[in-house]
């Protein structure tokens, strides 16, 4: 089956499906058209989608015969090493978990990998809860700073209290970009019961904002990504919501058998609450855009990441919904008011819902171009049961368009009997192919009724192959994934500058850990900081390619992704050579900059031609 006749296929299905979320007729119908029209097209082109799927089980049995499926043994490159309480990060995440599984309690918090203070070394902050209700909450169990010493053996020291981010209430999710251009990148955290905003000073110290700049919200935010949504260069904020909760009397549910007398309500038990849309005026100014987002029903949403997913340097918003299709949001001028709108066109695009037309219980997201062909990609991490799905990006000129690659890139089948939060979509082993960490755990104990259903859950590495296929090389990627643990955000940062990617996990009932990464790389890696003059100062959406690495060697700097979590606003392109490359950067505005002679290492790269480099 080709890719228009499962866009046919999908569509179908999705006109089904959609009737218990409540989407309208108007979009059914629009959807319809476009399915039509394509058809005919689908029809003449049957023997062709014969021919793709025999190359597709060709593949997955030459995979299979390699051991490529099941967790092999083969040792691979990809290695972790836990850092533990030894690297200055200590810190177990509050949840206020007293037995009545309560739906907030369940859904964990994020990490934002950052620089604070502006000395070009990645710090990392933790999202906490509290005791709920939130009045009761006395600022017990803020949330932490912990700054980047820049020791070889990479160590980090709590300065929460010095920083005065002294986050308290129930957080969940974070965002981290330099909103006001000053050099510095603020925090904006969400939460249960008003969102936090943290202006970072410029002098290592914090201020919060939310109330006096109007984002505090109020929904249940899960997470948060910067993006210029209007095209102004300066960065918008967009807030996932998830769920309508009450606080002071939540909804609970009973149940004699389950040790504790109380199961964990499922998100079918709750209405889903409207995401929000903030735009910034750049100078520390925010304005609410009311009736931002046309798409049929709220959605109850967990992820969100802002990329230029057509290619036209127009940031989408692709938002990752809980039991719902998902929402792919296009920018829009609207009406008369000539305000900015985001149009859902999930449907039309084969991205609301997989190949077999469920709309999955949608956590994390990570959008890399997996398959290197200049067009970014996305994978969805998902509930047990589910598998975790990969659209592979087919658009081209104004048409957006995903054909669901989870069966032929062997990422379902493992994903099974997981159930994936966070998602990092990044080159654990520099050879230039963006490999997949996902963590795992699953919101509700069940074992005591199913034995198979694991509570606790381990963390999966899978390595791409570069042919379209990955590997699950778990077992060999060091002791922490054989750690069952509730992991929910993960974000990852070269934080000891050696050249490859490590990573920060936020667990649930269990410590935070650092990922230090102690691959064998397979190439030298460019890490690279931009810095937007005439763009925004962290200058979401730019783009960065290697000249004439083929097949595509390229990177853009997206807002959000993983699972409430900040990836460190860095780029890194890995699989190179010692010796010069030729480097085309096309900032967000348009502007195209050349920079040759650049050698694998560190570099900074500032928009209309100062670059400096640092060693590792
Ligand atoms: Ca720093
Ligand atoms: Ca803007
Ligand atoms: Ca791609
Ligand atoms: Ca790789």
């Amino acid at each position: 089956m080709n890719v228009l006749t499962r866009h046919f296929r999908n569509l179908l299905v999705v006109r089904r499906q959609v009737e218990c979320v409540g989407l309208s007729w108007a979009v059914l119908l629009l959807a319809g058209g476009c399915s039509g029209e394509r058809a005919g097209e689908a029809g003449t082109s049957e023997s062709a989608g014969v021919l793709q799927a025999e190359q597709d089980r060709q593949r997955i049995l030459q995979a299979l015969s390699s051991g490529a499926v099941g967790g092999s043994d083969e040792p691979s490159r990809i290695r972790f090493r836990e850092l533990g309480v030894d690297s200055g990060i200590e810190f177990v995440r509050y949840d206020d978990m007293r037995g009545q599984r309560r739906i907030m309690e369940v859904n964990g918090g994020g990490v934002a990998i950052f620089d604070a203070e502006g000395d070009g070394w990645l710090d990392v902050f933790l999202t906490n809860g509290c005791v709920l209700p939130m009045r009761l909450d006395r600022g017990e169990t803020p949330g932490k700073l912990f700054r980047n010493l820049h020791q070889a053996n990479l160590r980090f020291a709590d300065c929460s209290e010095g920083s005065g981010l002294l986050q308290t209430g129930f957080c969940c999710g974070c965002a981290a970009a330099d909103v006001d251009h000053d050099g510095f990148e603020d925090l904006y955290l969400t939460a249960v019961g008003g969102n936090q905003f943290w202006k970072n000073n410029g002098d290592g110290t914090f201020t919060e904002t939310a109330k006096e700049t109007g984002t505090q919200c109020g929904f249940w935010g899960s997470s948060a990504a910067f993006g210029d949504l209007d095209g102004d260069g300066n960065l918008d904020l967009y807030v996932a919501n998830y769920l309508d909760v009450n606080q002071e009397e939540p909804v609970l549910c009973p149940e004699p058998r389950a040790p504790g007398g109380y199961i964990g309500c499922t998100p079918a038990m709750f209405r889903g609450v409207p995401d929000v849309v903030y735009l910034s005026d750049g100078a520390g100014g925010w304005r609410e855009l009311s009736g931002a987002i046309q798409a049929s029903f709220p959605g109850k949403a967990l992820g969100v990441v802002i990329c230029d997913l057509g290619g036209d340097s127009r940031a989408e918003v692709y938002v990752a919904n809980d039991g719902q299709p998902n929402f792919l949001l296009v920018a829009e001028s609207g009406g008369e008011s000539g305000e900015l709108r985001l149009r859902d066109r999930a449907v039309e695009a084969s991205a609301a819902v997989n190949y077999e037309g469920f709309g999955q219980a949608s956590m994390g997201i990570a959008a890399e171009d997996f398959n290197r062909d200049g067009r970014t990609d996305l994978f969805l991490t998902h509930f047990y049961r589910e598998t975790n799905t990969l659209y592979v990006n087919r658009s081209q000129g104004d048409l957006l368009l995903f054909d669901d690659g989870t069966r032929t890139s062997l990422l379902g089948q493992p994903s099974l009997n997981f159930l994936g939060f966070g998602v990092s979509g990044m080159d654990a082993d520099s050879d230039g192919w963006s490999d997949l960490l996902v963590v795992n755990g699953h919101v509700d104990d069940r074992t005591w009724f199913d034995s198979q259903q694991s509570y606790r859950m381990t963390a999966q590495m899978f390595q791409n192959r570069g042919d379209g296929t990955f590997r699950d090389v778990s077992r060999g990627a060091g002791p922490y994934f054989g750690q069952a643990l509730l992991g929910r955000g993960v974000a990852s940062g070269d934080l000891d500058r050696d050249g490859l990617l490590d990573a920060v996990v936020s667990n649930q009932l269990d410590s935070a850990a650092v990922l230090r990464n102690e691959s064998q790389a397979a190439g030298r890696a460019l890490v690279l900081k931009l810095v937007g003059v005439t763009s925004a100062r962290t200058p979401a959406g730019v783009r960065v390619r290697i000249v004439g690495e083929q097949p595509e060697l390229w990177r853009q700097l997206c807002g959000g992704g993983s699972y409430q979590s900040a990836q460190a606003n860095e780029l890194y392109l890995g699989g190179l050579e010692d010796r010069d490359y030729a480097v085309e950067v096309r900032w967000p505005n348009g502007e195209e900059q050349m920079v040759e002679g650049v050698q694998p290492g560190r570099w900074v790269i500032r928009q209309g031609g100062v670059v400096s480099r640092t060693p590792w």
